[in-house]
């Protein structure tokens, strides 16, 4: 069981116990021990087996240690069993609608028998819902309104979406003469997986001109809120963009407070604190004067006020940003320069949209020395997936163009080759030898055990030919999580054998995710950063990938595609065993 399941077991037993009328300090431990393990930089797993008091984590009391520990060694927690039983989880969403909370849902659901927000949609089409004592027919009108809200507000945007909202909010603020600086803050800005909203920072000294430009935002449904310099609204798909506005002479301050992470600022304002000084958004004051700031008209002044290196926005969670010794990897943090090729990508020959030629051409475009072609191998029949005689074919064909391409671009003969549900690779040992890169990857079989899986992979990286392995959990964002496999024994095996995880760059996966890849890379295994791309657009993909390995903490050499062509194929020819 992974740190996030447990965390969304533990908001799972809040909800039940707030629709059940329970104690509110028992809910709220519920919600705290959620957060608490969700921000562990270690599986929870890991420090059970360890004897780790769980205690001392901040957040977790006695009783969630020990639920902690059933939950991981038994896979479910009785009491939430119990509770399942006797409120349906379906009810949850029910609560969230505005305007509803626990109470009435609850109420809802022992009146009108309402379930989940399709049947809460039908009784209020029925007019039920206005003839129920303290509801009324403008209650029922909202909740109508709201249902559509909920139904997709538990969605945090993907960094591909983000992106594009951020475009067209940059294009709409783009003829407004007011703004003289602006800056997207917050999880966007710390490079996070999924981002719940976007912040916008801007200088400027007349607020009420941007703020009016922001209320033109044509794709605005609602104002949620509008004061002197700050204001939010909902935009279509439910996402919420948060805009304040400052004067210039304090925007490393701001810029610093609204990214975050909110951990990060509690730890800068203590050091801060510890030496004499004040932080807040709006500079680095000394406690006994606090009229002139000495400090924050950039971030990297707020910082060095307190002894520290500027900090990039991808650690600031409050995990190892601190430590003394991380000052010196800052330097070497991976950039998204520094990627010297692509190592995962499909063309025509599956389930890609463009040639062979068109992605090496394109590959070229973007400055890239090197590619490997991996199209997948016969089992993603989906996929129209390779069989040996056509991935022979496919090789042929690359040892045919290569010349065209020499001097611009190294053209790999690659496969993502599938890792059978019985532990066995795709395709013939001798087939795969004649490969320059293979990176072998789950696809079918996410039910198996834990065991099962972990051995699957285990045995692929054991294999002569193999490389890689392409991401590794498995999950795709808000639509599958990964399966339970022991990723520590994942990376002890790749350490040992020398072979590679990849951080799969694709904003669905992120995989492996950003704790995930400090672990890998902290144990000593190389990295690779790929885009999986499916077309030429997809190999622009690169960037979430580097941005999750700026989020682990990962430096330039720890990352095999930092390498040049030179070195790359030094290390492919290392990594061929004697008896090819
Ligand atoms: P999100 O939107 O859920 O993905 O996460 P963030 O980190 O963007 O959070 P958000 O939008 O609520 O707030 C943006 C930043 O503003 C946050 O990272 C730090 C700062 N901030 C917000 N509320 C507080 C607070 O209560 N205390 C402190 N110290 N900082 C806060
Ligand atoms: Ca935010
Ligand atoms: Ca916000
Ligand atoms: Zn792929």
């Amino acid at each position: 069981m992974t740190n996030d399941q447990l965390a969304s077991l533990f908001e799972e037993m809040a909800d039940l116990l707030e629709l059940s009328g329970e104690n509110a300090f028992r809910i709220r431990a519920y919600r705290s021990g959620a957060a608490a393990i969700q921000t562990l930089s270690q599986p929870i797993e890991e420090l059970i087996a360890q004897d780790f008091d769980l205690t001392s984590i901040d957040g977790i009391g006695a009783t969630l240690a020990q639920k902690s520990i059933i939950a991981i060694q038994t896979g479910e927690i009785p009491a939430l069993e119990k509770l399942r039983a006797q409120v349906p989880s379906s009810l949850r969403k029910v609560m969230q609608v505005p305007g509803l909370g626990a109470k009435k849902a609850m109420k809802l659901h022992q009146e009108l028998g309402v379930m989940d927000l399709e049947s809460l949609k039908q009784v209020c089409l029925d007019g039920k819902v206005a003839k129920l004592k303290g509801f009324g027919e403008k209650t029922q009108q909202s909740i109508l309104e709201n249902i559509e809200i909920v139904a997709q507000a538990a969605v945090r945007m993907r960094r591909d979406e983000a992106d594009a909202l951020r475009a067209k909010l940059q294009e709409h603020f783009s003829n407004c003469p007011a703004i003289q600086k602006m800056e997207f803050a917050g999880s966007y800005r710390r490079g996070k997986e999924t981002i719940g909203d976007l912040d916008i920072l801007v200088v400027s000294n007349s607020p009420e001109q941007v703020m009016d430009r922001f209320g033109q935002y044509p794709e605005l449904t609602e104002l949620l809120a509008r004061g002197d310099t700050k204001m939010s609204i909902r935009i279509s798909g439910s996402f919420q963009v948060d805009l304040r506005v400052v004067d210039p002479s304090c925007w490393g301050a701001a810029l610093q407070y609204f990214t975050g992470s909110k951990e990060h600022n509690v730890h800068v304002r203590s050091l801060a604190k510890s030496l004499g000084l004040k932080i807040s958004e709006y500079g680095v004051f000394r406690e006994l004067d606090q009229n002139q700031p000495i400090a924050g008209h950039d971030e990297a002044s707020l910082y060095e006020a307190i002894g520290l290196p500027w900090i990039p926005p991808e650690l600031r969670e409050n995990r190892f940003e601190f430590q003394k010794d991380f000052a010196q990897r800052l330097h070497d943090l991976i950039e998204l320069s520094d990627i010297r090729g692509d190592l995962h990508m499909h063309t025509l020959y599956t389930d890609g949209s463009h040639s062979v030629e068109q992605m090496a051409q394109a590959a070229i475009d973007r400055g890239l020395q090197y590619i490997a072609i991996t199209d997948h191998s016969k089992r993603v029949s989906v996929a129209r997936g390779l069989d040996e005689q056509k991935v022979l074919e496919q090789w042929a064909h690359i040892d045919r163009i290569r010349k065209q391409f020499q001097d611009r671009l190294l053209l790999l003969k690659g496969i993502e080759c599938d890792i059978l549900e019985d532990g066995s690779l795709d395709l013939s040992d001798q087939c795969l030898a004649q490969a320059d890169w293979v990176t072998a990857s789950v696809h079918f079989g996410f039910k198996q055990s834990k065991q099962e899986i972990t051995d699957r992979i285990l045995g692929a990286i054991a294999h002569r030919s193999v490389h890689s392995i392409s991401h590794p959990s498995g999950r795709l964002l808000s639509r599958r999580v990964a399966y339970d496999y022991d990723l520590t024994a994942v990376i002890q095996a790749a350490q040992e054998h020398d072979k590679c995880l990849e951080i799969n760059a694709n904003p669905h996966r992120l995989d492996l995710n950003d704790l995930q890849a400090a672990a890998a890379a902290q144990a000593g295994v190389t990295l690779v950063i790929n885009t999986d791309a499916h077309s030429i657009d997809n190999l622009d993909l690169m960037r979430h990938g580097v941005q999750v390995a700026r989020r682990a903490g990962i430096i330039k050499n720890q990352v095999l595609n930092t390498k040049t062509s030179k070195q790359l194929l030094g290390w492919l020819k290392k990594h061929k065993s004697p008896s090819d």
